[in-house]
């Protein structure tokens, strides 16, 4: 089935990371541990595009980290023994206290085969609907959105509709280093046919580089400003009146809904100027072929649901749906976010887009699987589901690839919970997560590159991650672990799987069950696929039925929807703040997301250099006059607070920010700094509809830390953040850099130079040093063999020295009139300083960047990399290297 065959010894597979779901090329290294990685030319959704986290992932693989076998109470095991004690513990806590007193924890980062057998097991063998998932974080919103308005959860577009798209509307989304594949095709798009682009983040963002207009709309005030759009719409006879009568119910209330707020209230909602808010409105009203992009800055809010149909709701009122480059698209952030709500995977789901409150539904399922009893209510939603293990209601828990000690809202109480839970699982492949340091059992899941299986990305496409790896150690595929505990629980028969394929080919039946066309969501064109052809299946759009054709690769072409009477719904939604307001102590607003070549919670982007050298310690950015006010300078350390609690981070001061806001990337965990993990301060106030919580507007302050002192070094061996008041470490080629801070001095500096600087086992180390008591520095340089070790520079204000030249000390040989001005902390004046690294391929820093702009006068991103290479390979980093000529031609005209 498959159009090209790989050549010899490339595997065809699909990048682990985010939704755009691209194709993947690789070819196992020698060692058979790491792989050599390509894109993958003939996919679909990249066409041989990788982004820089792609185009890193065979460094990423490999022994480091990994969890190699089954343990139960931190001590190694047998698979036998772990997997009857956790079949045990379960089927005890259901026999005692009855179903809803066990609950699995799952994630969008499972497999397709992996999802399905664990709703199976919960919803048709335990008989509890107790299953939630990281989704509910990330996409809850989305899908409660699209079923209100579709009734289903269905993302009419697919990729090519922004390719065909005059106008793309990014809204909460920063596409340029959340979805960077798709951002490239975007901007391939707009330089050859000129698309419009406008960006709605509270915030200027890498997305913005490509932005026609950026509306910088207050936190929180999405609905307010698409309500404004309906209101223009219809007032400037914009609306395809139709498309509304034959196609759509519920215009009239919310329309009135929408003129609740008069032009003014909107102006002041959003914090907008009216001309902006006009230019965007009559845009819209003029481009009929317009796609609306949204994710988290959506989703994750106590409005989340409304923001998702204020925007539904402008499309279906100009009749912009399933069209060819028109369509709102809901992108999914994880590599298989769609394929955990196509199974099911969510509390308030039953299976394969059929419905928990559907008598027929159940008994068609039940049926199906043959199951001795079915789920009949909405099982416990993350929030909720946590607190029960904390209540001591939910007896036993299963947590699969997701690390909620982190991610979750309220992350110390998460810790709590899993604390006071009497039995904890957790199936990872890292072995030290924030999470798993509280598991009773934690079971070793097989990686990427070690596990066949099926992901769904945004547009709907299957694709097939292939093995290509034996599994570590011990590890093994955690639809295999759902299995063997099923079958010790006594349900031999219903998990009796012995490949992913059969376990796609029952998931595929099962969404053809009495399927008719009344469901989207219909693969069972794909149900009878022997094992070769799952094992050549070349990717493909769902829907796949059986025995009639697929006319499109949309849906809703036709006008027809999936409720009760075919017709969208409109929904009358009213704009409401977020759930709380800043307050006297807390003024600031709190707004969370992602780095560019971070993954979540670090487990795995973190292990290369390569991805540590962009952005290498956690910080908070804000307004040049925000800091000010707060007493705070660029690099100045800071303490951010709300009423839950605090964390340490870097300040980086910057115009993009909004006035009074604050942003901290989400990834830090206690592996990597000792006080960053952010959601500690985020309380879990939910969407009523969605149960998402609101992870991107809590009201905080921020204030500098008072450390007594601070260091950079680096080093050979991996420090542990927890000895300091505060730490920050990262990989660097050849060891590890640390940045640290203390409140009062240690005894001694060359002995604690001697302690972090000395790998164990190596006795002939010679220092250099340097100090001026004065001004309270300190600096060492580290020999061993005539190889620097080690640097460590000290002071009593943030250290400036250049770190990418410091890191590339690390293992360098030096002549011994050399080796004294390494404690200068910066290359001498014959050797440029290349700034903090932007190309992370090519290990590009900003200062040869600004200078090669300056060297060419009009240079643009593609002269620059011409020149010094930035931005060629994957073009992640295009956007920010716009941003520095940018910055350049700013300062030159000023
Ligand atoms: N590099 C990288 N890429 C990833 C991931 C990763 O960890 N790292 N994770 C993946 C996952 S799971 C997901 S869900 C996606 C998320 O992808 P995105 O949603 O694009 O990423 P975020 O950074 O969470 O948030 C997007 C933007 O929402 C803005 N925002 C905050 N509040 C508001 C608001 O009230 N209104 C509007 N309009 N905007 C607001 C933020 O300023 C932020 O720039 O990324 C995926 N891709
Ligand atoms: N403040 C704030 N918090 C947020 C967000 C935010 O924007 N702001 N975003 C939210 C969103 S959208 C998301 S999606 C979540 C993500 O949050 P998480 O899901 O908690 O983050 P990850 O680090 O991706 O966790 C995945 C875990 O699975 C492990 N793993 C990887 N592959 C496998 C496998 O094949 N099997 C098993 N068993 N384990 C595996 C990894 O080692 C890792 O420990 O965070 C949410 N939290
Ligand atoms: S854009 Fe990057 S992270 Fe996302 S799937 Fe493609 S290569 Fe992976
Ligand atoms: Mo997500």
């Amino acid at each position: 089935m498959n159009p090209t065959a790989p050549a010899p010894g490339w595997t065809q597979t699909t990048c682990p990371y985010c939704g755009v779901g691209c194709g993947v090329l690789a070819r196992p290294a020698p060692d058979g541990l790491t792989a050599e990685i390509k894109g993958d030319p003939d996919h679909p959704a990249n066409f041989g595009r990788l982004c820089s986290k792609g185009a890193a992932l065979g460094e990423t693989l490999g022994a480091e980290g990994r969890l190699l076998a089954p343990t139960i109470y931190g001590q190694r095991t047998r698979w036998d023994d772990a997997l009857d004690l956790v079949a045990h513990r379960f089927s005890e806590a259901i026999e005692a206290h009855g179903p809803d007193s066990v609950a699995f924890y799952v994630s969008g980062q499972l497999l397709t085969e992996d999802y399905y057998v664990a709703n199976k097991l919960m919803k048709g063998f335990i008989g509890s609907a107790n299953i939630d998932t990281n989704s509910r974080l990330c996409m809850a919103s989305s899908v409660a959105g699209h079923k209100r308005a579709f009734g289903s959860d269905t993302v009419p577009g697919c990729y090519e509709d922004l390719e065909l798209a005059d106008l793309v509307v990014l809204i909460g989304s920063n596409l340029a280093w959340c979805h960077p594949v798709l951002y490239q095709r975007l901007a391939a798009a707009k330089a050859e046919r000129g698309t419009r682009i406008v960006v709605i983040d509270p915030r200027e963002t890498a997305t913005c580089d490509l932005a026609d207009l950026h509306l910088a709309l207050k936190p929180g005030s999405d609905v307010a400003l698409s309500n404004g759009l309906l209101q223009y719409l219809a007032a400037n006879k914009a609306i395809d009146r139709s498309y509304i009568e034959s196609h759509t119910s519920g215009f009239e209330a919310a329309i009135t809904a929408a003129m609740d707020m008069p032009f003014a209230d909107v102006i002041a909602a959003t914090g907008l100027e009216a001309g902006q808010l006009s230019r965007f409105y009559k845009l819209f009203a003029e481009t009929p072929p317009t796609v609306s992009v949204f994710s988290q800055g959506v989703n994750q809010s106590s409005a989340g649901t409304d923001k998702v149909n204020a925007i539904i709701n402008c499309h279906l009122a100009t009749g912009r749906v399933g069209k060819p480059g028109a369509s709102p698209f809901s992108v999914t952030g994880q590599p298989n976010a769609m394929g955990g709500r196509e199974v099911g995977g969510l509390a308030n789901m039953l299976a394969a887009h059929m419905e928990l409150g559907n008598t027929g539904h159940r008994q068609a399922v039940q049926q199906f699987w043959k199951s001795p009893r079915i789920a009949s209510e909405p099982g416990l939603k993350a929030v909720d589901l946590f607190q029960a293990a904390a209540d001591g209601r939910v007896k036993a828990l299963w947590i699969m690839a997701t690390n909620p000690a982190d991610s979750m809202p309220e992350a110390d109480h998460i810790r709590s919970a899993l604390a006071a839970c009497p039995f904890v699982v957790v199936s990872d492949m890292t072995g030290d997560t924030d999470t798993a340091d509280l598991a009773h059992v934690v079971l070793p899941a097989a990686a990427w590159g070690e596990k066949d299986g099926t992901v769904t990305n945004s547009e709907r496409r299957i694709s097939r991650q292939r093995r290509f790896l034996q599994p570590l150690g011990l590890a093994r595929p955690d639809w295999w672990q759902i299995c063997a505990v099923a079958k010790r629980m006594g349900f031999a028969d219903a998990f009796d799987f012995a490949t992913p394929a059969e376990i796609f080919a029952e998931y595929a039946a099962l969404t053809g069950l009495a399927n008719r066309g009344e469901r989207d969501l219909d693969l069972a064109g794909l149900s009878a696929l022997s094992s070769e052809d799952y094992q050549t299946l070349a990717p493909i759009q769902w829907p796949a039925p059986a025995g009639r054709p697929v006319s499109s690769s949309r849906f809703f072409t036709d006008g027809r929807f999936y409720t009760d009477d075919g017709r969208a719904r409109f929904i009358a939604v009213a704009y409401r703040p977020p759930a709380q307001s800043p307050s006297a102590e807390f003024p600031l607003r709190l707004n969370t997301g992602r780095i560019r070549d971070q993954w979540h919670t670090m487990t795995r982007t973190a292990k290369t250099p390569r991805l540590m050298a962009h952005i290498a310690e956690p910080f908070v950015e804000m307004r040049p006059d925000d800091a000010t006010r707060h007493g705070l300078g660029p690099g100045d350390l800071a303490q951010v607070s709300t009423p839950m609690g605090e964390v340490v981070v870097r300040t980086v001061v910057s115009e993009r920010q909004g006035a009074g806001s604050l942003f901290v990337p989400m990834q830090w965990t206690d592996q990597y700094a000792n006080r960053a993990r952010i959601n500690t301060l985020i309380a879990a106030w939910t969407d009523p509809l969605s149960g998402q919580p609101e992870l991107k507007h809590s009201p905080a302050q921020v204030r500098p830390y008072p450390a007594g002192w601070h260091a950079f070094a680096v080093m050979q061996e991996q420090p542990a953040p927890g000895a300091f008041d505060y730490a920050a470490i990262a990989t660097c080629p050849g060891g590890w850099r640390l940045e640290c801070a203390g409140r009062g001095d240690p005894a001694s500096w060359p002995q604690t130079a001697s302690a972090l600087l000395t790998p164990r086992g190596t006795a002939a180390v010679e220092f250099l040093s340097y100090a001026d008591n004065a001004l309270a520095q300190h600096r060492f340089a580290a020999f061993s063999d005539g190889k620097c070790i080690g640097l460590l520079f000290v002071s009593r204000t943030p250290v400036t020295v250049s770190r990418t030249w410091a890191v590339e000390q690390l293992g360098g040989i030096l002549a011994s009139d050399q080796r004294l001005r390494l404690l200068a902390g910066r290359p001498g004046g014959d050797v440029p300083d290349r700034g903090k690294i932007v190309c992370a391929c090519l290990n590009v820093g900003a200062n040869e960047i600004a200078a090669a702009a300056r060297l060419h006068p009009g240079a643009t991103v593609y002269t620059v990399g011409i020149a010094t290479g930035a931005g060629t390979n994957c073009g992640s980093c295009r956007a920010e290297i716009g941003t520095l000529i940018h910055a350049k031609s700013l300062a030159e005209a000023g």
